[in-house]
């Protein structure tokens, strides 16, 4: 076994922060550290948290933390900021909110930005949660703003995916519009200390009844005021519902299987795109395609066999 997965899972925490970076850098390591931890994971509730800029998701975030840690819950979390021009990720103020967190040992907490991921954002995010599943957290809380594919995608690795939405905002078609409602196991409707609550409810309720008028699970709705610490353990209450439902129905384990079989297609993906463009950096079709003296398709179709005789050239010499 790896060294660093073996004190990763020996809890502990500087090499669980040193794999995440290997995971960033695209290390050449992260393959074998992945393997080692995968049969490692712990069953942590993955639980992902999304939403508009400004929802209120990190003021939620930071008390829930408190809140979980009262129960004797230790709490990874990852805050994905696509939009953060530094590795360091989130906002100042996230960072000053979540400082009192950075002693306390049941408490990890790790920023992601597109900078400083190379396999991507969304592929990175993912690993980082399987290490952090692999030391151990019980609960690992995932922040996203509710933006583009990439969120969708880190969301799906979420065992409950939770929507925050504030009354007056106007948000809820904007959710239903980015296929948010789709993957929505839970609403949280933060901010409930302002004006129009009820009617955010109903707007709510209205699209569940278009989206998931069938479903097995119907999607409950919390209400939360993050600045005064309330509605928390309704909504602790109602993720262990939907955790209850995921066990029961037996929905856990076949989306556990969806992912799996995901990302063996995802590392596939992304290992073959690095060897083709490492093998083809200075490829001729580049000038080809420069002087438009060859199509796209005809470049694409000579790389793949140029590719994939190299392949057997390489596996002839081993067997020979
Ligand atoms: N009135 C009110 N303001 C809140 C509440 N929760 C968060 N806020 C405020 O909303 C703003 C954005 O919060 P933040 O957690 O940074 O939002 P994020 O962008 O979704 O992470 C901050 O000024 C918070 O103080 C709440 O429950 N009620
Ligand atoms: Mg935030």
């Amino acid at each position: 076994m790896h060294d660093l997965a073996k004190k990763l899972i020996d809890k502990d925490m500087r090499a669980l922060a040193r794999g995440i970076s290997y995971l960033e850098n695209d290390h050449d390591d992260k393959l074998d550290i992945l393997k080692d931890v995968h049969d490692q994971g712990k069953g942590a509730h993955i639980i992902g948290i999304t939403g508009s800029p400004g929802a209120g998701k990190s003021s939620l975030v930071n008390r829930f933390i408190q809140y979980l840690r009262s129960k004797k819950l230790t709490v990874g979390i990852v805050a994905v900021d696509p939009t953060s021009p530094f590795s360091g990720g989130a906002l100042l103020g996230d960072r000053v909110r979540m400082a009192e967190h950075f002693t306390d040992p049941g408490v990890y907490i790790r920023s992601m930005g597109t900078r400083g991921s190379l396999g991507g954002l969304a592929r990175t995010t993912k690993e980082a949660i399987r290490l952090m599943d692999a030391y151990g957290f019980d609960v690992i809380l995932v922040e996203t703003v509710g933006v583009g594919q990439s969120e969708l995608d880190i969301m799906k690795v979420a065992d409950t995916t939770a929507v925050v939405l504030n009354p007056g905002s106007g948000d809820v078609v904007q959710v239903f519009k980015a296929g948010i409602m789709e993957i929505a196991d839970l609403f949280i409707i933060n901010k409930a200390d302002l004006p129009g609550v009820s009617k955010l409810m109903t707007e709510i309720e209205g699209m569940l009844d278009l989206v998931k008028h069938d479903a097995p699970w119907r999607p409950p709705i919390a209400q939360t005021i993050s600045t005064q610490n309330k509605g928390l353990a309704e909504l602790w209450s109602l993720v262990e519902k939907h955790r209850s439902y995921l066990v029961e129905s037996g929905e856990g384990e076949r989306k556990k299987t969806r992912i799996l079989q995901e990302e063996v297609l995802e590392v596939v993906h992304y290992e073959l795109m690095k060897k083709i463009e490492e093998q083809n950096q200075h490829g001729s079709w580049r000038e080809q395609i420069e002087r438009r003296e060859i199509d796209p398709y005809t470049a694409a179709s000579s790389i793949l066999l140029e590719f994939s005789e190299d392949r057997n050239d390489e596996s002839t010499t081993k067997e020979g």
